[in-house]
């Protein structure tokens, strides 16, 4: 399953968490990567069981739930992981490879549960092979999506140092892909160039309003992030703010899928 709709992405994919999301894609018919940013397990909870068949990955700010134990978060991760989704802690890793190794486990022991992680390469490419490490202890696999572009204004993932984490993190099996600007479409083809067919790009700063948000946020509408080269549309506040988080969900499904048999591979 993937083969039409995803190509050459799908045929010549050896990564086995790749082809578990393209997989999961192709079964919800979503390119939807939900950013959970509910600060408590109640309104995490009640927010996954209405979003659920239209989520293909739920992304964590686990350090944001002022309510957080163990066992409320193994359930809501049970929860997730039973409803087909991928779950991806965006912890934004910067360390050196040791310390961010032993930040896969600690308080959080997201080792246990993350399947995914975002890394930043600013500490050089060992912090992979610690993430990958901590994976490998815990029994698991696991794949990290480094930053190559992002979405708020100003930042300096520009240029070289951008060119750089792609050509790094290309040649490094234990990346999943970059997480890439999704308020800018001219961005996402240029990373997609650079990039190649192998690795994923998931792109946040999407919406269907386009235009400026909070605190510096800028938001692309995410049929034209998907057109660009998109492989996963992350979307916050245009679900969990939502009034009607489901019908939301259920929108950005559509758009990101739309986009995606448009796009054609
Ligand atoms: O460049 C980035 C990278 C990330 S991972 N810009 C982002 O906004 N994010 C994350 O995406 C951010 O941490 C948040 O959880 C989500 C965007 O949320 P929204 O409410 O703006 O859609």
């Amino acid at each position: 399953m993937g083969a039409n709709i995803w190509g050459e992405r799908w045929s010549s994919n050896e990564s086995e968490l790749a082809r578990e999301w393209m997989r999961a894609c192709v079964k919800k018919q979503s390119l939807v990567v939900l950013a959970a940013d509910r600060y408590e397990m109640e309104g995490l909870n009640q927010l996954l069981e209405l979003v659920s068949p239209y989520v293909v990955a739920l992304k964590t700010h686990v350090d944001l739930v002022a309510d957080w134990t163990p066992g409320a978060w193994g359930e809501f991760c049970n929860k997730a992981k039973e409803a087909g989704m991928l779950i991806f802690e965006d912890r934004k890793f910067a360390d050196i490879g040791k310390i961010s190794r032993d930040q896969m486990g600690g308080v959080h022991n997201i080792s246990n549960w993350g399947d995914i992680v975002t890394a930043h390469l600013i500490s050089g490419p060992d912090i992979v092979d610690g993430l990958q490490e901590a994976w490998s202890n815990a029994g698991r696999i696991g794949g990290v999506l480094l930053l190559a572009q992002m979405s708020s204004r100003g930042n300096l993932l520009q240029g070289d140092y951008s060119n750089k984490v792609v050509e790094v993190g290309s040649a490094h099996e234990g990346v999943f892909g970059f997480i890439g600007n999704g308020s800018d479409a001219e961005e996402i083809a240029r990373l997609r160039e650079k990039v190649g067919v192998e690795k994923m790009i998931w792109t946040p700063g999407v919406n269907l309003n386009v235009g400026d948000g909070e605190m510096g946020q800028r938001y692309g509408h995410p049929r034209e992030a998907v057109l660009a080269g998109s492989d996963g549309i992350i979307v916050g506040s245009g679900i969990h703010k939502s009034e009607n988080p489901g019908a939301a969900a259920s929108a950005y499904a559509q758009a990101s899928w739309d986009a995606l048999l448009e796009r054609g591979k």
